[in-house]
């Protein structure tokens, strides 16, 4: 058995659930994850691509880094464990699914009420004036830089030592605090501050359950581990639950 019926009875009476999901939910729609074997980091290392410092120094390069993501995101679909996720916001009265992904697959979705930890990929604005410029394509002649005052232009993600958005990381800790259920999901637990986002959850009284293919650094923390892909766990979860809720409250008009 994938999962318990404990799992499945409290994600069917619950009214707010939080869901955190990382690199390894995208996996099965052939985006590389970080940090496993042949994922984005062995062939580019972090350190050398997506930070401040790399970026101001050789700015073309990171440049071209998120152009051939963003091309790899542009390019493939949404699997069934984001496909789950969707089915599950329905099924609950209070949903919040909160991403480090900066793939936009989980809006690509469906999902609705999405929290982006670590900005968007399909983002891009200016360092100097901020000018958001969505239209960012690498320069021939140098790095691509904005057209109103020449500053360059930076994808709209988090790097290291760069602060989270405030909103969204206020969003996310009351849905935490908040949740009788939080599910973490395709996410190695070890970037901080989304890393403790399961932990202010268990301490706030929910249950804790992490779906990946191996333990995550939390692993010893969760109330329940559930070893396997997100694309065949999670539809099998949701489908259990809609065993025992078969209607939506929202469509029921109970809210
Ligand atoms: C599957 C699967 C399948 C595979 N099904 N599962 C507290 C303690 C220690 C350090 C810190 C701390 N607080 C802050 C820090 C510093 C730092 C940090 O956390 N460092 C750690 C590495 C130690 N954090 C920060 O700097 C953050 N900023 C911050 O805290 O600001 C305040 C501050 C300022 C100045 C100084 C100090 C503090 C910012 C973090 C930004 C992270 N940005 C990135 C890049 C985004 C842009 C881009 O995409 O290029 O975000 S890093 C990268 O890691 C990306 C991801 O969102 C993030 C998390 O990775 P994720 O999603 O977990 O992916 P993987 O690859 O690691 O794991 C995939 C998992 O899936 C694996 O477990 C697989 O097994 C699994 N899997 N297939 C299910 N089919
Ligand atoms: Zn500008």
């Amino acid at each position: 058995m994938f999962f318990t019926n404990t799992l499945v009875e409290r994600l069917a009476h619950a009214r707010h659930v939080a869901v955190l999901t990382g690199a390894g939910i995208s996996a099965e729609s052939g985006i590389p994850t970080f940090r496993n074997p042949g994922g984005l980091w062995d062939r580019f290392r972090p350190e050398e691509l997506a930070n401040l410092d790399a970026f101001l120094q050789n700015p073309e390069l990171v440049q071209e880094w998120y152009e051939y993501r963003r091309n790899v995101a542009m390019n493939t679909s949404p699997n069934p464990g984001h496909l789950a996720l969707v089915d599950l916001e329905d099924l609950i009265e209070d949903f919040t699914l909160i991403t480090q992904n900066v793939d936009d697959l989980h809006r690509r979705a469906g999902s609705k009420n999405v929290v982006e930890l670590h900005g968007n990929i399909m983002r891009s604005y200016c360092i100097d004036c901020g000018r958001p410029a969505d239209d960012f394509k690498p320069n021939d002649e140098g790095p691509y830089v904005c057209r109103d005052c020449g500053g360059l232009i930076r994808p709209d993600v988090v790097w290291f030592g760069e602060l989270l958005p405030e909103e969204a990381v206020e969003q996310a800790q009351r849905s935490a605090e908040r949740a009788e259920v939080f599910l973490s999901i395709g996410t190695s637990a070890i970037v901080y501050p989304a890393a403790g986002l399961p932990l202010l959850a268990k301490q706030s009284g929910a249950y804790v359950a992490e779906v990946n293919i191996e333990p995550s650094a939390i692993a010893g923390d969760m109330d329940e581990t559930i070893q396997g892909r997100a694309g065949e766990v999670l539809p099998r979860l949701v489908e259990a639950v809609h065993r025992i809720k078969p209607h939506s409250n929202k469509r029921n008009g109970q809210l």
